[in-house]
């Protein structure tokens, strides 16, 4: 596909859902103790006015409580300038958090379609370049979701290229983040296995993996709270950071990413 300059990293959109207190059931892969749903949304407000002041417009959606990860909304759909698709996630808890974003997508967009077939995809599992688009396959993410997803980005005109996630990694995202302007930001096992070829990459420094997961907007790259390594060398790369804290977020697996779709509307 032909390069689009800021395609994975200039917006004007966010879409985020406040966690509901069934967050405390969360899906975890190690149990660090539940989150608090007071707690969670507290630090979900900074996150929202950290979106607007990077310039934003954010759609704030009510709390599910049947769905206690359906905050984290970056896995239930994809979004691009030209329209929004509605994924399958792949844990069953999660299933039914496509139809429940349909309405708040069918807002901001003209074209929202479904993922083919009936394999899954997370969003997480998808990383946005400016030149490319991957899908790592992962416990959540299999090759038939992967295909079908790839199939469809590429009639709407974009590259996908479906890669394996590296074993113990919940989603793709997880351990890498774009930084904009060709730059990716990776833990040391991502950037090993040469899925980024000869692209620019900033290693997560040891002990920080957790802050692989950032979100580049506009003219800065949020950074979750704890990680001063990892944020220096990130502005070392020559980024600005705002830091935004994902403490229980973080309990349950959940990054920075995974709070919002972000999408540019002319
Ligand atoms: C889950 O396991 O599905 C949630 N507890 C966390 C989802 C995090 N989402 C993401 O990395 N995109």
């Amino acid at each position: 596909m032909p390069r689009r300059e800021g395609l994975s990293w200039r917006f004007t959109h966010a879409i985020t859902r406040t966690p509901a207190d069934s967050v405390a059931n969360g899906l975890r892969a190690v149990d660090a103790g539940d989150p608090s749903g007071a707690a969670f949304r507290a630090e979900h407000a900074a996150y929202v006015q950290a979106l607007e002041a990077a310039g934003l417009t954010v759609d704030v959606l009510p709390p599910l409580e049947a769905y206690p990860d359906s905050c984290f909304v970056e896995d239930p759909a994809f979004c691009l300038p030209d329209g929004a698709i509605l994924l399958r996630p792949g844990a069953e808890s999660r299933k039914g958090e496509a139809e429940e974003i349909r309405a708040a997508l069918e807002s901001r967009f003209d074209r929202v379609v479904e993922i083919p077939g009936s394999g899954h995809v997370d969003g997480g599992d998808v990383l946005t370049l400016d030149d490319e688009i991957l899908i790592g396959l992962s416990a959540r993410t299999d090759r038939e979701g992967a295909e079908a997803f790839a199939g469809l980005l590429d009639q709407w005109g974009y590259n996908a290229r479906v890669a394996e996630t590296p074993e113990g990694v919940l989603h793709f995202k997880t351990a890498c983040s774009t930084l904009g302007e060709g730059v990716i930001l990776a833990t040391k096992v991502m950037i090993d296995s040469g899925f980024f070829g000869s692209r620019r990459t900033i290693a997560v420094p040891d002990g920080e993996d957790y802050a692989a997961n950032v979100i580049r907007v506009n003219d800065v790259v949020l950074v979750p709270e704890g990680y001063p390594e990892t944020q220096a060398a990130i502005e070392a790369g020559g980024f600005r950071t705002v830091t935004v804290p994902t403490h229980q977020a973080r309990k349950v697996d959940g990054g920075l990413s995974c709070l919002s779709l972000r999408f540019s509307k002319a």
